[in-house]
């Protein structure tokens, strides 16, 4: 094999593991020691919600708590509640792009400007970005963490009378409490046994 030849079959190779590798990274449960809870990306990407909308995208923000809720009846996407496990997230799942997270001022779980967690947990800690949640035109009803490039949250809603370019699906961040162990483990005897 030439030198060419080498290289082109190993970038193929490398372009073979990204593919199917691709977002399965996260697609598994990960532990956060310090809580003991369990967290994994959504399978699918999710647009943003907000009341005002008459032309929502899909799936939206409410599919994704759907998803979330479909692992376990205690898991809903992330409720971030200090410092410590945002700052734990952004390591784990990094800061290229942004998440879907269980904050909302919805109407079907709130009232405008009112920010409740999807889990019912209390609020003990924001960390908005400067000049946010702005309910940007249309409105903005769901939060995402990473704006920007900042490990800060943003909230966003669902609106293609602005064309695509405005929101973007984004991928949700699943949590689950610990001492339980997420459903699609429990008959991975081996899975189970490493994170017993
Ligand atoms: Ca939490
Ligand atoms: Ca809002
Ligand atoms: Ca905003």
């Amino acid at each position: 094999m030439t030198y060419f030849q080498k290289t082109v079959s190993n970038g193929l190779l490398a372009l073979c593991l990204v593919i199917i590798l691709g977002n399965g990274a996260f697609a598994q449960w990960v532990n956060n020691p310090t809580n003991n809870h369990w967290y994994r990306l959504t399978e699918e990407m999710y647009f943003g919600v907000h009341d005002e909308s008459t032309n929502d995208l899909s799936p939206d923000w409410f599919d994704a708590e759907a998803e979330a809720q479909s692992y376990n009846p205690e898991a809903h996407l992330v409720t971030i509640n200090d410092q410590a496990e945002n700052d734990w997230l952004v390591a784990t799942f990094g800061s290229e792009t942004s998440f879907w997270i269980g904050f909302t001022d919805h109407s079907a779980y709130s009232t405008e400007g009112v920010w409740v967690w999807v889990s019912g947990e209390p609020v003990s800690f924001v960390n908005w970005d400067v000049i946010q949640p702005d309910n940007y035109l249309q409105g903005e009803d769901s939060a995402h963490l990473i704006h920007f490039g900042s490990p800060h949250w943003n909230d966003l809603g669902n609106d293609n009378t602005h064309g695509a370019g405005l929101d973007s699906p984004y991928y949700g961040i699943v949590e689950l409490p610990g001492q339980l162990v997420p459903n699609e483990m429990i008959s991975l005897d081996g899975v189970k046994a490493v994170f017993r």
